[in-house]
């Protein structure tokens, strides 16, 4: 296990990317959730989807001019929207206006740019006809009855099975692959775990395929059960170095600029370069890596926002880089 960490804990600071149909709205990733919309109310996000000025070299290179070394982007977000070619669904980039597999040339221009590539891949999913209606679905039910004349017809079974053959396609086509960062399970009456997921055997034939991929902790595994790499405290400050039985584990903070994953265009709750640089430095002081996000917009580009925060904290490590 510390063999295949080695890089990641060497090179500490990575971009996580949230794209999606979700940037189009504009205003936070869950919004298809938070706004309680149907398939056919978000069909509009797809039918429009076509990031026209996305040009994944500058991309790689902003992270790069950062001082970042690794980048992870999301292949499929709760909306359930592939944004690669997926046998499995209709549901993906193919088949909007963009028409091409946005995640290969992804993957090859950060590639290209010599930056490691991890994929985001959400077990939820709110587009699916399989998935059962849960706590956390945007049609969330308030009774029991609800709940259950809602599910009448949905099978885990077969869900289960497509997020199988869909984690299979992504540690199949896109060569070697980095990292793995699944989200999330969550426990409770109308929750999801380990057993809706089949996380165990998810694991085991991501291992098989790809055995050097690092894998982060949201598949509700304990670690000696399943061997995760790495914990994943979300948009907090790390005060302590994290354990498990008293023994320190690798981690990763994951950070956004303003709030939301998603590109949210009237958020305005932007971190200061100071914020920024303490959070890369509390989390390198404190052992852990730091994963800071970009929601690129509809179109492919990043908010100007984003930019000048990528350009400062560049610019401190341009003197205080010490890899
Ligand atoms: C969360 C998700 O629900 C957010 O939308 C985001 O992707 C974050 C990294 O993980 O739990």
């Amino acid at each position: 296990k510390k063999d295949r960490l080695a890089w990641w804990t060497n090179d500490r600071f990575g971009m996580f990317i949230h794209w999606g149909l979700y940037s189009q709205a504009a205003r936070h990733e869950w919004v298809k959730k938070r706004e309680k919309m149907t398939n056919d109310e978000y069909q509009k996000y797809f039918d429009l989807f076509n990031p026209d000025l996305f040009d994944p070299t500058e991309w790689a290179r902003k992270a790069k001019e950062a001082g970042m070394k690794y980048a992870v982007i999301t292949t499929k977000h709760h909306e359930g929207f592939c944004m690669y070619d997926s046998d499995y669904t209709d549901y993906d980039i193919v088949n909007t206006p963009y028409g091409k597999d946005i995640l290969k040339e992804w993957v090859d221009a950060f590639r290209a740019e010599g930056l490691k590539i991890g994929f985001y891949y959400s077990l939820i999913d709110w587009h699916h006809p399989d998935f059962t209606i849960d706590s956390r679905h945007p049609q969330k039910p308030k009774t029991d009855d609800e709940y259950k004349s809602l599910n009448k017809g949905r099978d885990m079974a077969v869900y289960r099975k497509y997020l199988h053959n869909q984690v299979r396609e992504l540690m199949t086509n896109y060569g070697q692959v980095d990292i793995l960062w699944l989200d999330f399970s969550y426990p409770g009456k109308y929750g999801k775990g380990k057993e809706d997921w089949g996380s165990l055997e998810l694991l085991k034939m991501v291992r098989e395929l790809q055995p050097g991929v690092i894998v982060n902790d949201r598949l509700d595994l304990k670690d000696y059960e399943g061997g995760w790499d790495f914990t994943t405290p979300e948009q907090f400050k790390v005060q302590q170095w994290p354990t498990e039985n008293g023994v320190r584990i690798p981690w990763e903070t994951c950070q956004t600029f303003s709030g939301s994953w998603g590109y949210y265009r009237d958020e305005h709750t932007w971190k200061d370069t100071k914020q920024l640089l303490v959070l890369l430095i509390e989390s390198v002081s404190k052992g852990g890596n730091l994963l800071l996000n970009v929601g690129p917009t509809a179109r492919g580009m990043f908010d100007y926002r984003a930019d000048q925060a990528l350009e400062a904290i560049g610019s401190w490590m341009k003197f205080n880089d010490r890899s």
